[in-house]
This record gives C-alpha cells, structure tokens and sequence, in this order.
C-alpha cells in the first residue's frame, strides 16, 4: 500500500497535471482517502461546493467541513453554521489565522479516515480563498503550502507532508459559479474592488447582505441609520458620511462602493445574526 501511494504521488508530479480544474478536484478526490471542503465561515452555504460533495459521495470518500476564517465570525454564529453543516458532514470550525481549531481538525482527520498502518491522504478542497493552503500550514504547523492574498496562487496539486501520518494535497480553488459573477468574486475577495466591473453593483448586494443579516454593523461601522431605506439609499448614506463628494456636492458612489467592497475584504465588516 505504502509503494503504491509513493507511486501515485510521483506519478502526479511526473505529469505535471494539466487538467481542468474540475478534473482536477476529482483526482485528488480519486487519490485521498479523507477530503476536507473548506468553506468561509462567513457564508458556509454561499461557499460550499455541491458538484465536488456529489463527486466526494459518489466516490464513497469521507469528507470534513471546515469552516475557516472563523475569527471574522461570532461564535453564535458559527455554532449555527456548525449544527446546519453538521447535518451533511462532521464540521469543524477554524481560524488558521488565530491558529484555532487546528489540533481538532487534526484529530478529526485521523477519527474520519480510520486507516492503519500507512500515511492517511487527505485532499483539500474549495473555493478560492477560502484558505485552503492556510488551514494546510495551521495542521502543519509550519508554511509548507503556499498563501496568497491574491486568488489563484495555488497552481496545480501540492503535496505538504504535515507529519504524524498526515499528506495534504492542496488544489487550487474550482469556480463552480459563472466567471462573470463578481458579487461571489467580491465577496470571496476573488478580486479586489479595483478589479471588479460593477463596483456599485457589488457593493449593494453586500448592503443588502448586511441588512438582512446584521443592520447594526453597517449602522455602527458607517454611523448611518438605515431604517427601511433600501441599499441604494444606504449606499448614498454612506458617501455622504465619509464626505466622498464630487464637485458639484452629489455623493461620489464608486467611491463609497470602494470603500464598502474594501472593509468587506478587510474583514471590517463582521456579521452578527
Ligand atoms: N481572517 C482570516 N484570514 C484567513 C484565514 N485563513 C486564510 N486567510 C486569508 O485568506 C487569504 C487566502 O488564503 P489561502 O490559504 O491562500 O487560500 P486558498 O486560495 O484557499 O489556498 C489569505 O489572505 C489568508 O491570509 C483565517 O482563518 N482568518
Ligand atoms: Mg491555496
């Protein structure tokens, strides 16, 4: 078992995989015996991955939602999130950040795979950054995967020996959604907003995220009262409070959406409900 791993791992690096993406995903899938799906703990549903959690079940792997980026998260929140992903797989919350969670994961990885006697594969997968390499390390316990700001840093399979019985195989993110969709690619901080098309666009639907989720952290991050004004209004609002005006005195709103994509990517704009 032990010559047969050791081979497949050559035999991934010798081809260089070239594949798609998505075929990708489920080599890892094919090659681990345990998958992690690391999701934002910010917006578990909005992140979570179905095509590759069909392909996980179809291939009768087991599989851990992580939820990472917990420390931009209250922890009611998260144990919400925790008891409705718990219904579909074992879940465990984690900040590599905070380096939380990482020894119960750890343990998790070791109880979920149940393999003796050979080094347990473990195959993560996700969004972009979702921080996939960064719960890598938080395991690790050193930087052996590569982090990065900027989406798309992980090319092709890496192969981190953790240690302990413990071989990750790091992939870059799928992007199951549609390329064009910049609301998901502000939000996961895909692109950052000078990159985004629709700024203003963007920016609303994170007002409106908010509004629903958690009025008070737009109303005290910005000092605006938002009653039941809709997003555009608030958007508006919050040009004016930060004085981003043009020179005939109406409110700068690419400037505002800017600045609210900026504070959501930040972490600023932490939700509360
Ligand atoms: N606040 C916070 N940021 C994190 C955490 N984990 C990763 N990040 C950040 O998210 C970004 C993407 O992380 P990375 O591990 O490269 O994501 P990947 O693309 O999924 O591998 C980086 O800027 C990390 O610093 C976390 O637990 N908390
Ligand atoms: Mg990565």
């Amino acid at each position: 078992m032990e010559i047969q791993y050791r081979f497949d791992i050559a035999f991934l690096i010798e081809k260089k995989i070239m594949a798609s993406q998505k075929m990708l995903v489920r080599d890892v899938i094919k090659k681990a015996d345990v998958l992690l799906e690391v999701v934002d703990a910010r917006f578990p549903e909005d992140t979570r991955n179905s095509e590759a959690e069909r392909d996980i079940t179809y291939a009768k792997k087991p599989f851990i939602i992580v939820l990472n980026k917990c420390d931009l998260v209250p922890k009611e929140k998260l144990e919400k999130a925790k008891t409705r992903m718990a219904k579909i797989a074992p879940a465990v919350f984690v900040s590599s950040k905070e380096k939380f969670g990482t020894t119960m994961l750890r343990h998790k990885i070791l109880e979920v795979a149940n393999i003796q006697g050979r080094d347990i594969i473990v195959g993560c997968i996700g969004y972009p950054n979702t921080g996939k390499s960064s719960v890598i390390n938080g395991v690790t316990g050193k930087n052996k995967a590569s982090t990065s700001a900027i989406s798309g840093h992980t090319k092709g399979i890496q192969i981190v020996n953790a240690g302990s019985r413990i071989v990750f195989l790091d992939t870059p993110g799928v992007i199951p959604f549609d390329e064009h969709d910049e609301y998901m690619q502000g939000l996961l901080s895909i692109k950052d907003a000078t990159h985004l098309k629709d700024q203003i666009g963007v920016a609303l639907k994170i007002i409106e995220k908010l509004v629903v989720e958690s009025k008070e952290t737009l109303e005290s991050c910005y000092n605006v009262t938002t009653g039941d004004k809709n997003s555009y209004e608030i958007l508006e609002m919050i040009g004016m409070q930060s004085n981003f005006l043009k020179k005939k005195g109406e409110v700068d709103e690419t400037r505002a959406a800017i600045k609210i994509i900026n504070d959501w990517q930040k972490g600023s704009l932490m939700t509360y409900n």
